[in-house]
């Protein structure tokens, strides 16, 4: 894989068991065509961002090396959430299984399906905290470093902790 990229991905659960949800999304991205799952961090839960009639999310992020281009990327996130029983209910409803491509090597993209880096990404506790563990030094393209992204976070937003079960595997 030589001309493979990096790509960060967020993975987020609410529903159907959470942990397990994450952690066999990292064994299927290992296992897309021309991709290897290189590190994974640990999970995190938060309280929902959005409406809060839901219960816990659980976050983690997963340091991929493919060679598949973003759209291709997309298709195959979108196959595994699928696999995963998810269906688009309501807008930031609970869901049981979010896959985001975050960062796609030093790429900015803008299609009608894709925005990359994630537009989320410098505001939400739960994908930095992921992140900074895996890549602090990181430059997330026209955003900054992943270590001042993150002392930039509102003093108000909640300090993330890894989830305490989650090594239960
Ligand atoms: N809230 C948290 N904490 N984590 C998520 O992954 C998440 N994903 C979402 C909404 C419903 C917006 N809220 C979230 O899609």
């Amino acid at each position: 894989m030589n001309d493979a990229a990096l790509v960060y991905v967020g993975l987020g659960s609410n529903l159907d068991d959470p942990r397990r949800q994450l952690l066999d999304a990292m064994d299927e991205l290992d296992r897309l065509p021309g991709t290897r799952l290189r590190r994974r961090s640990s999970l995190y839960r938060s309280a929902p961002m959005g409406p809060q009639d839901q219960p816990d999310f659980i976050n983690a992020v997963a340091e991929i090396e493919t060679g598949l281009q973003p759209e291709p990327l997309l298709d195959a996130l979108q196959g595994i959430e699928a696999a995963h029983g998810r269906v688009r209910e309501r807008r930031w409803g609970p869901r049981t299984l979010d896959l985001d491509i975050l960062i796609y090597k030093n790429e900015q993209i803008r299609t009608e399906r894709l925005v990359v880096p994630h537009p989320g990404l410098p505001r939400r506790a739960f994908v930095l905290y992921p992140l900074a563990e895996l890549a602090p030094g990181l430059t997330v393209p026209g955003q900054g470093r992943v270590s001042d992204l993150l002392a930039k976070l509102d003093d108000t937003a909640e300090r993330l902790e890894e989830d305490a079960g989650a090594r239960a595997r």
